[in-house]
């Protein structure tokens, strides 16, 4: 009696030091869902084999941005900075200057360190299932970040996180058939296209074409691939007004930069933009508002490069195991000279 009596009493005791006494939640534990990969430690840090004191080691994120070409990319590469240190996530940043090899380097480089994740800002769409499939077999999941990949197995990227580029082109079209409703025509246009292959640079294309495609008036006299940059905008312009003079006008330009560029060219020529012609970009950084303030830009469709904080919630949520869309887009509107002044000291960037 006195042994059941007290078998009773310690008994539950004992199975409850069992119970909580063994579980540990193991610091370096990764969660269901992404096997943490065994991220090469700085010397000196608390041995892991002691998994009692071991902090929980921060996510490590390699991320592969393109280049520097224009203000729309400086704030894009800001926004992750930004967003990765608020999120205590560690980034590891290479910026491959437009070349899809550097990308490809950068990403190997990322395997060979083991990070836990990779982001790609693809400099062009093609080329990528071979790189792509290598992360794969390593076990790494990959974010793609602003432009897409054109590849046959759609299960080697997790997620998409960008804009609707298509969608862009579209809005710039509809506001020139606006703008022109009263105009009989013929209306000359030239475009300044973005990188060669590039997702912006195609779709942009094909939004803005098949949306005034709707009416005969508007010709496209020029439409030349350019790089992004204000230099090569200005450059373009200069050879275009040389060639086509007044029987331009309307100028649609894929991004600010390229418009910025080829006002300067336009001033130089003694025509007045925004006026003697319409000119129309996609962006939305602050410089191009101040232009479209004076008068000298009349649309800007707005392409959000504040991706940072998207991009590391996606990699927060995955690493907890949870499924992510296969496509995050970003919302964005359109600027006129009407939104402009309102919107000017709204920009970040
Ligand atoms: C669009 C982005 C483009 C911007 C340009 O998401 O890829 O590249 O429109 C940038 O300014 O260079």
């Amino acid at each position: 009696m006195y042994f059941r009596g007290k078998a009773l009493f310690w008994l539950p005791l004992c199975l409850l030091i069992v119970l909580f006494g063994c579980e540990s939640n193991h610091p370096d534990s990764a969660p269901a869902g992404v096997a943490r990969g065994e991220y090469d430690r700085d010397e000196g840090s608390p041995d892991s084999s002691d998994e009692s004191i071991a902090p929980q080691r921060p996510i490590v994120l390699g991320f592969s941005q393109l280049g520097t070409e224009s203000d729309w990319r400086n704030a894009n590469s800001l926004s992750v900075k930004e967003a990765a240190k608020e999120a205590g996530i560690e980034l590891l940043f290479e910026n491959a200057e437009q070349s899809q090899e550097k990308q490809f380097e950068a990403i190997r480089g990322f395997i060979d360190k083991k990070v836990d994740l990779i982001a790609v800002a693809p400099v062009v769409q093609s080329g990528w299932d071979d790189i792509l499939k290598e992360a794969q077999l390593a076990g790494i999941p990959v974010i793609i970040v602003d432009r897409a990949v054109d590849i046959l197995d759609a299960s080697q990227y997790v997620t998409l996180i960008g804009s609707d580029f298509y969608e862009e082109g579209r809005k710039a079209g509809k506001y020139l058939l606006d703008k022109m409703a009263n105009s009989p025509g013929p209306v000359g246009i030239v475009e300044l296209k973005g990188t060669a292959g590039s997702t912006p640079s195609i779709d942009r294309g094909r939004g803005f074409h098949d949306t005034i495609g709707e009416q005969s008036k508007f010709r496209v006299l020029k439409s030349e691939y350019v790089d992004f940059t204000h230099e090569r905008g200005r450059e373009v312009m200069r050879s275009l007004l040389q060639e086509l003079g007044e029987e331009i006008q309307v100028l649609y330009s894929h991004n600010d930069d390229m418009a910025l560029g080829a006002i300067e060219a336009i001033e130089e020529y003694g025509l007045r933009p925004g006026k003697d012609m319409i000119i129309i970009s996609v962006d939305g950084t602050r410089k191009a508002l101040e232009k479209m303030v004076q008068g000298k830009i009349n649309c800007v469709v707005e392409c959000n490069p504040l991706l940072g904080p998207n991009l590391m919630q996606a990699v927060n949520e995955l690493m907890e195991g949870r499924t992510l869309p296969k496509r995050i887009v970003t919302p964005e509107t359109v600027f006129t000279e009407v939104t402009a002044e309102r919107e000017v000291h709204n920009r970040k960037y």
